[in-house]
């Protein structure tokens, strides 16, 4: 089992030091987007640092950071070390290799193209085989992961997986279903494009592979979250968990429901037609339902903890829940950001109100609130509650470990708020000059950036804090033994016998066929259309 604990360290540490670079990117850019006179201030520069930014933190953090969690909450959920751990240090490696040749690119200027990597723009090559590469060392742990939990299965017969595992195994399908789209774009498009085997690439094609793959990965970010919330959150809070069958049919709704939605990223697109949008809208719809359980679910835990902590009156159990305990404060704000980005993204699900918002500042303000926010903070309150355990010594500089939630909550929505209104307002994302060469439109929302650039200034504080803690921790933390890992236990006790959202396979079944449903007649059509692809363009 050390050998397990070392690898979740590595990973865990990867995640940080990734979001150490990718947080001080972001100041810069908080601040560049206020048009505030900068030395280094130059499209050049803030193009690089937004697909820095937005890859170290959205793929590279997330990625390893969930790598790491999941090797920690399965082999002390199962009780039993990895399978094949060799080949689990070799899922790190890849990854890491193939993180550092894209960050490589991006530093030197040569992938200029966002995290999202739309052609026509073109990066280098190593540039898109490194991002490969992480998704293949992801795909290595998942094999990992899901031999261990087979090995658990022909040991115990007939018992329903401990519900954190159950919540890893529903990331891992989302995840493997998923990048099968960005595999295809990567192997059928990018790749021999950027190497100059093919001369053009077409954009719409690779649009559909990658938003197949874009909106699952949102979930694949959000799950392993959610895995904190149910099974570490109610414990941690002095709790238990409100309902386990609930937690089980949130986790197996994901995976039928995380893929066949990717089109509510498409609908400005030209080239795929209403009625498979409004496909995608319903489906959509749908996904809203899993989530709005978990706000109720997990608000109904914090509810029992604080009255098994002796609260009486309607309101008194908010109160007396641990808001000195850093995983506790991290995961409530981060839920009461997510209630926010929620709303939101059932706004942008919805065709007309989309046309509104597609491609302006309110995006933004929705990423941060939802992986910025119910992701990045859970998983720096998971961080603390992890990290300790991890290398046997106490969480250092506790005290800023306790403000830095805070902190985040209030960056975060002076950030977020502004940005939902500049983009009401017109103002787009993703464009260096926001002023528009002092037109007088843009006058209305300059204050509101400056606000937003505040906002980036207390989240640049935090992070730094976050970082300061794991640091003092892993270096000069007290030594001394940790209590283990512990899951909260529903207030019902667990189930004895396996229920049908435990029938893993079923649910397979049924995400494949909405995929096919969702998916096969648009990509099929698309490619049976003459089509015209476009040379590449490198702007810097
Ligand atoms: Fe989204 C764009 C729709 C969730 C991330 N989304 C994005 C992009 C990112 C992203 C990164 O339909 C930008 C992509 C790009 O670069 O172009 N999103 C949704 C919908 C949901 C949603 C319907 N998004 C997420 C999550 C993300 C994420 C989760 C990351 C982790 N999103 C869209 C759409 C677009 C989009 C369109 C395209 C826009 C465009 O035009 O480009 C849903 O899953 C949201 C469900 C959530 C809820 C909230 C539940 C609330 C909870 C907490 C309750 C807390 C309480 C407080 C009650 C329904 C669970 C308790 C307090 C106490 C004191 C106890
Ligand atoms: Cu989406």
């Amino acid at each position: 089992m050390m050998h397990n604990r070392q690898l979740a360290t590595a990973n865990v540490g990867v995640a940080v030091g990734a979001f150490g670079v990718a947080t001080f990117l972001a100041f810069m850019q908080a601040l560049s987007r206020a048009a505030l006179d900068l030395p280094w201030r130059s499209p050049k520069m803030y193009y690089l640092s937004v697909t820095g930014h937005g890859v170290l933190m959205a793929l590279v953090f997330t990625t390893f950071f969930i790598m790491g969690l999941g090797v920690a909450l399965t082999t002390r959920a199962l009780g039993r070390p990895l399978r094949y751990p060799r080949l689990a240090w070799l899922a790190f490696w890849v990854a890491t290799v193939g993180s550092l040749g894209a960050l490589w690119a991006i530093f030197w200027g040569k992938a200029t193209v966002l995290y999202t990597f739309y052609p026509p723009l073109e990066a280098h090559p190593v540039f898109y085989i490194g991002l490969t590469l992480l998704v293949v060392g992801s795909w290595i742990w998942s094999a990992v992961t899901l031999g261990t939990y087979a090995a658990w299965r022909r040991e115990h017969p007939g018992v329903p997986a401990p519900l954190a595992v159950h919540g890893i195994l529903a990331t891992i399908i989302v995840w493997l279903l998923a990048t099968i789209g960005v595999a295809a774009e990567m192997l059928f498009q990018l790749i021999p494009w950027s190497l100059g085997l093919v001369e053009t690439v077409d954009p719409l094609l690779a649009r559909m592979l990658f938003w197949y793959f874009g909106h699952p990965l949102v979930y694949f970010w959000l799950i392993p979250a959610y895995v904190v919330w149910y099974t570490v959150l109610p414990k941690e809070a002095g709790g238990r968990l409100f309902s386990d069958p609930l937690a089980r049919m949130v986790f197996a709704l994901f995976i039928i429901l995380s893929t066949p939605v990717g089109f509510h990223h498409q609908f400005m697109d030209p080239g795929i037609s209403a009625g498979w949008k409004m496909l995608h809208t319903v489906n959509t719809a749908a996904i809203l339902f899993p989530s709005l359980v978990t706000a109720f679910t997990v608000t109904a835990s914090l509810e029992v903890a604080g009255r098994m902590r002796g609260a009486t009156g309607l309101w008194d159990w908010i109160k007396r829940l641990p808001w000195g305990n850093p995983l506790v404060s991290s995961v409530i704000l981060s839920m009461i950001l997510f209630a926010l980005g929620g709303i939101g993204g059932a706004v942008n699900a919805a065709f007309g109100m989309n046309s509104v918002v597609h491609n302006t500042a309110w995006i933004q303000g929705h990423f941060h609130l939802t992986v910025g926010s119910a992701v990045a903070l859970t998983f720096m309150g998971g961080a603390y509650w992890l990290v300790p355990k991890l290398v046997g010594r106490d969480l250092e500089l506790d005290l800023l470990a306790r403000v830095q939630p805070f902190l985040w909550f209030v960056g975060m929505l002076l950030f977020s708020l502004a940005n939902h209104v500049t983009g009401l307002m017109g103002m787009p994302r993703r464009v260096y000059e926001v002023g528009y060469a002092g037109n007088a439109i843009t006058s209305h929302w300059q204050n509101l950036t400056l606000v937003s650039a505040l906002g980036g200034v207390l989240l640049f504080v935090s992070a730094s804090f976050f970082l300061l803690v794991m640091l003092g921790t892993v270096l000069a933390g007290r030594r001394r033994e940790q209590p283990a890992l512990e899951f909260a236990e529903p207030l019902a006790g667990k189930p004895e016998r396996p229920l049908i959202f435990d029938r893993i396979w079923l649910w397979v079944v049924v995400a494949i066929v909405l995929v096919v449903i969702a998916y096969a007649y648009p990509l099929a059509s698309h490619l049976a259309m003459e089509r015209f692809g476009s040379p590449g363009f490198k702007p810097f």
